[in-house]
């Protein structure tokens, strides 16, 4: 990709593009060299303030837009999207550092996600049902609700904004759009696209800078009623402190610590792919990365030796060179966090098979990268074994039955998702039935998502709420039910109803 030039951009209010009212900038770099990719305005609570009036203004028109022409609009975004995939990739590798398969498939998660919200245009169904008295009507309606706050991470940078805001505008809300400070010119990118399909001015705004002031800004405002953010636990906490003042509908999507459990009748080649990919896999910065692994005990052994062997194998770089395995880490603070890990895990007592390095060889130190890190002997307790890592360091747990290693995959306070490798149809719907996670997988890793189900998970992973799917409509409106009489006179729910004989 070249860069002629760092250029410079802008916050994006009312279809006009804008400099933040302080005149700040902050710099997006590229994780695997240090470039500048751009220059963005560091916005505050008086750019939040200004986006929000938009966003409320246009909301007055865009709630009484047919639903099917603003799925139509989701269409044509999906179309261009397509049209820009490689492109996207390409930029993405850069900015957020992922390799350009998978850069491909987040770009892919936005095109299926858009086509699919765009249809419900045409859908948005909500229910007819009998009444309980003569000559009246009774139906449930989708309303939109209002300005959405977006709050999207940095590790799905064109997937996660589209699972957000493409919900929220088909069923009629407008949106205040804080991209990660990590990602701003896809964010950027992403609402351009938007705009080129259609999308008035004023649906869509999106304000760059960070979580204290643009992110804290948002969800303070008392003109928007919902706030969506995919963040860390910590994070969704005071999130929802902040926001119960003004009572606002919060979807939270938080951590995981997702395990991967490996019977004794597993297939190990599958097992093993699957490890590999769910582990190290956008160098296991996932909600849904696999950093833990609970092995029975007959084929611990042969498991340790043969992950080792591939992991070792994999190929650091630029995400955008053909061969890279594994990109960077999105910052220096990721690595130092992910590195800390490693010494967390030696001085608990794991055992390091591979990795736990921070890599420099061949040019690498330019840029944030981590070897794939294996540890072995992990007890289900160690802190390796209980936090978010959010980096390619995976950790062994041997277990010596399918009960024991439910109980321990389910010993964490998250619960995005899970796996089990086994053949054996009996242990499988064990696995579906007691694993405590919102999402669970048979004989595959723990990611691979698709957009037409829900997205989430149970305990410390969130509120309840889920994306994707029918149940993202939930979040992104409200119910109301809608009572029609026409007998002509006054009817009295409860009361005024047939006496029927008892039977
Ligand atoms: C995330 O890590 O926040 O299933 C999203 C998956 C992807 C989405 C992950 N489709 O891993």
């Amino acid at each position: 990709m070249a860069l002629l030039g760092t250029k410079t951009y802008k916050n994006f209010i009312a279809g006009e593009w804008v400099d933040a009212s302080s005149g700040e900038t902050f710099e997006s770099t590229n994780p695997a060299n240090g470039d500048t990719i751009g220059v963005f305005p560091k916005s505050s609570a008086a750019d939040v303030d200004r986006a929000v009036e938009a966003a409320k203004t246009a909301y007055e028109e865009w709630r009484l837009v047919p639903a099917p022409k603003r799925g139509e609009i989701l269409f044509r975004f999906a179309q261009l999207l397509q049209d820009q995939k490689s492109d996207l990739a390409d930029l993405m590798s850069h900015e957020m550092g992922k390799v350009l398969a998978e850069a491909g498939g987040d770009v892919q998660e936005a095109i299926d996600m858009s086509f699919y919200m765009g249809g419900e245009g045409r859908r948005l169904f909500g229910q007819t049902t009998p009444s309980e008295l003569r000559d009246k009507f009774n139906m449930s309606v989708r309303m939109p609700i209002g300005v959405v706050g977006v709050i999207t991470p940095w590790n799905f940078p064109i997937a996660i904004p589209s699972w957000k805001i493409t919900p929220a505008l088909v069923a009629g809300n407008t949106i205040v759009f804080k991209p990660a400070t990590d990602t701003p010119l896809l964010g950027e990118r992403f609402v351009e696209l938007l705009s080129e399909a259609g999308v008035p001015a004023g649906v869509v705004n999106v304000i760059h800078g960070g979580g204290g002031e643009v992110g804290d800004g948002i969800v303070r405002h008392p003109d928007v009623p919902v706030v969506t953010i995919t963040g860390s636990r910590e994070t969704g906490v005071a999130v929802l402190k902040a926001a119960a003042d003004n009572l606002k509908h919060v979807h939270l999507e938080l951590g995981g610590k997702n395990a991967v459990i490996v019977m004794d009748d597993a297939d190990l080649d599958v097992a093993i792919d699957g490890i590999l990919w769910s582990a190290f896999g956008t160098s296991g910065q996932r909600c849904t990365a696999a950093s833990r692994v609970i092995v029975h005990r007959a084929v611990y052994d042969e498991l340790q030796s043969r992950l080792v062997a591939q992991a070792e194998k994999m190929r650091l770089g630029p995400g955008w060179e053909e061969d890279t395995d594994v990109g960077p880490l999105i910052n220096r603070r990721a690595l130092d966090k992910v590195h800390s890990y490693t010494g967390i895990g030696r001085d608990e007592g794991a055992r390091l098979l591979t990795g736990g390095e921070i890599a420099s060889d061949n040019g690498l130190d330019d840029g944030n990268f981590y070897r794939p890190t294996i540890f072995a002997d992990v007890e289900p307790g160690m802190r390796i074994a209980q936090e978010e890592i959010f980096g390619p360091t995976t950790a062994l747990i041997p277990v010596d039955s399918i009960d024991q290693a439910i109980q321990v995959a389910n010993g964490v306070r998250y619960g995005l998702s899970s796996s089990i490798f086994t053949q054996d149809v009996n242990r499988a719907f064990r696995a579906m039935r007691d694993l405590d996670t919102g999402i669970t997988y048979i004989n595959a890793g723990t990611i691979g998502a698709e957009v037409h189900l829900p997205f989430g998970g149970t305990k410390d992973t969130g509120n309840g709420h889920r994306e994707a799917g029918q149940a993202a409509l939930d979040v992104f409106t409200e119910w109301k039910s809608i009572y029609v009489d026409y007998s002509g006179k006054l009817q009295r729910a409860q009361i005024d109803t047939i006496e029927h004989p008892s039977p």
